[in-house]
């Protein structure tokens, strides 16, 4: 890699290794790379996912969507080995064209209905099961807005702030700078929210809430990027309050567990077929 100060961008960019984590699955191009195809289990919702931020807003939901009592969100929760590649493999790749977990097949209709990127499969199954989503129109449109602000918001926080913090080979300060005004930017956004609303789109817990947890909340509990002091995370009360209380809820404990394969063995439940399989 060229040192950042003298490197001058050549007229047709070409592929050069990165040395950051994750670059080995980074390539410039969409489509499958194998022929392999998914598997699929009894239940009426197929889950092909990670136990990452974005993977985990899914679980999370089903797990609710259970705990409201709501049957048919029973699913088979398939493990995605990002880091393997498994994203790219032609099965994956009918269901979310993207390459990026999570990835849901509805198979209790017909014909099967595909549901890729994480907002969506959040919306889709509020929708199909009447849940967590209010009903209202202004309540309604609230909770999406909040729904789309984590969509376009959390890149910048993952992608932006993560990368050049956690991941990236060097510490540069000029995207870590830019990323860190940003993150803290959003994490005043959040707070101001929070010290008028209970959760994020007002009184009641909902989609808003499982799309935006998993990264902020998480965020300022430092159990991502260990970034917390760095970000001065205490200073954000209201969303330290939520977030504290959002974690201890009993389908957001079971939800994380599910897709993963890291931390501690005993909570790593790295595919799930039925309730029992959390224990
Ligand atoms: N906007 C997408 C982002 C999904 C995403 O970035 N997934 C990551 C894991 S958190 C992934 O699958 N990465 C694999 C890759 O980039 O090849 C969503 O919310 O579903």
């Amino acid at each position: 890699m060229t040192d950042s100060s003298t490197y001058v961008p050549p007229a047709v960019w070409q592929p050069a290794p990165s040395g950051g984590t994750f670059a080995n699955i980074n390539r410039p191009v969409a489509g499958p790379t194998h022929d392999k195809a998914l598997p699929v289990g009894q239940q009426p919702l197929q889950l092909y996912s990670l136990a990452t931020p974005n993977g985990v807003k899914v679980t999370i939901m089903l797990e609710e969507l259970l705990a409201l009592g709501h049957a048919g969100a029973e699913y088979d929760a398939w493990l995605i080995r990002i880091g393997e590649g498994d994203q790219f493999s032609s099965g994956f790749v009918e269901v979310n064209p993207n390459s990026k977990i999570p990835a849901l097949v509805d198979r209790s209709v017909e014909p099967p209905v595909r549901v890729f990127e994480s907002g969506s499969i959040l919306l889709y199954l509020a929708e199909k099961f009447g849940a967590l989503l209010p009903a209202e129109p202004a309540a309604r449109t609230e909770t999406l807005n909040w729904l789309f602000w984590q969509m376009g918001s959390a890149p910048y926080l993952g992608g932006g702030f993560g990368h050049f913090y956690a991941y990236a080979p060097e510490k540069f300060e000029y995207p870590i700078n830019r990323f860190t005004m940003e993150t803290k930017r959003q994490l005043d956004v959040l707070d101001r929210q929070l010290a008028l609303h209970p959760f994020i789109a007002g009184a009641n817990y909902s989609i808003a809430d499982i799309a935006i947890w998993p990264w902020y909340g998480v965020l300022v509990l430092n159990e991502v990027y260990g970034a917390a002091e760095f970000l001065s995370a205490h200073e954000y009360t209201h969303v330290m309050r939520w977030a504290r209380e959002i974690a201890q809820r009993p389908a957001v404990l079971r939800g994380r567990r599910v897709n993963r394969t890291w931390g501690d063995e005993a909570t790593q439940v790295p595919e799930r077929h039925q309730a029992s399989d959390l224990g």
